[in-house]
């Protein structure tokens, strides 16, 4: 487990086999009453190449128009379904965070080809609140850099269990996905990779 100083926090086996599968089923949920789909972005309409859907008060969302937070489903106006008790409990043990969570944004990358470039996540109001970050099944190989997007960047590897806290100076580094070790987990009924992030996104 390593702690930097810029408020970095990696936490490989944070989840043991019985929460990873708990956490799936719990997704699975999720997914029962909001459905994942695919966004496409801002300007281009260029379809992500994942999957997302949301849990909470808030869902992070994208269209032709912009990225965004919404109370309902644009796929039919729906409220998200609530952050489930399990996840709001990793939030507040690891990021000691005096308000809740509001959103649980979750990421299915289904396979090769699969991946989120380089980015800052800068859509919330409250950049104080940390973020929290699982990830169940194939290993993904993630890429963190720093508060300029020319800044130097690290790639390592996140298995199946893992927790990342970005707290502090990291809450606003530039980060990514490359890549899944395609086939490297068998956690997931459909394979591929589930990265859950919950978030603060008004203040408190
Ligand atoms: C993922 N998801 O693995 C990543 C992990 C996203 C996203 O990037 O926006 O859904 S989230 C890692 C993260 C979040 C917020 C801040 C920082 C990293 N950071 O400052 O490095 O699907
Ligand atoms: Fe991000």
């Amino acid at each position: 487990n390593r702690v930097t100083d810029d408020g970095f926090r990696f936490l490989p086996g944070h989840l043991d086999r019985a929460a990873q599968e708990a956490l799936v089923a719990v997704v699975a949920r999720i997914a029962e009453e909001a459905p994942f789909t695919r966004f496409v972005m801002p300007r281009t309409g260029r379809p992500f190449s994942i999957d997302m859907t949301n849990a909470g008060s808030l869902g992070w969302i994208a269209d032709r128009q912009s990225y965004r937070y919404s109370p309902v489903q644009p796929a039919n106006g729906r409220p998200w379904p609530a952050i489930p008790e399990p996840l709001l409990r990793l939030w507040r043990d690891l990021s000691g965070y005096a308000h809740d969570a509001e959103c649980c944004l979750i990421n299915h990358y289904r396979g090769e080809g699969a991946r989120l470039s380089l980015h800052r996540d800068e859509d919330e109001e409250d950049f104080d609140a940390p973020i929290v970050n699982i990830s169940l099944g194939d290993t993904g190989i993630f890429r963190l850099g720093g508060p300029a997007r020319r800044d130097p960047t690290r790639s390592f590897a996140v298995e199946s269990g893992t927790a990342m806290v970005f707290a502090g100076p990291s809450r606003m580094f530039y980060h990514g996905v490359d890549r899944l070790r395609v086939g490297s987990s068998r956690l997931l009924p459909e394979g591929g990779r589930l990265n859950l992030t919950l978030r603060r996104v008004t203040r408190g």
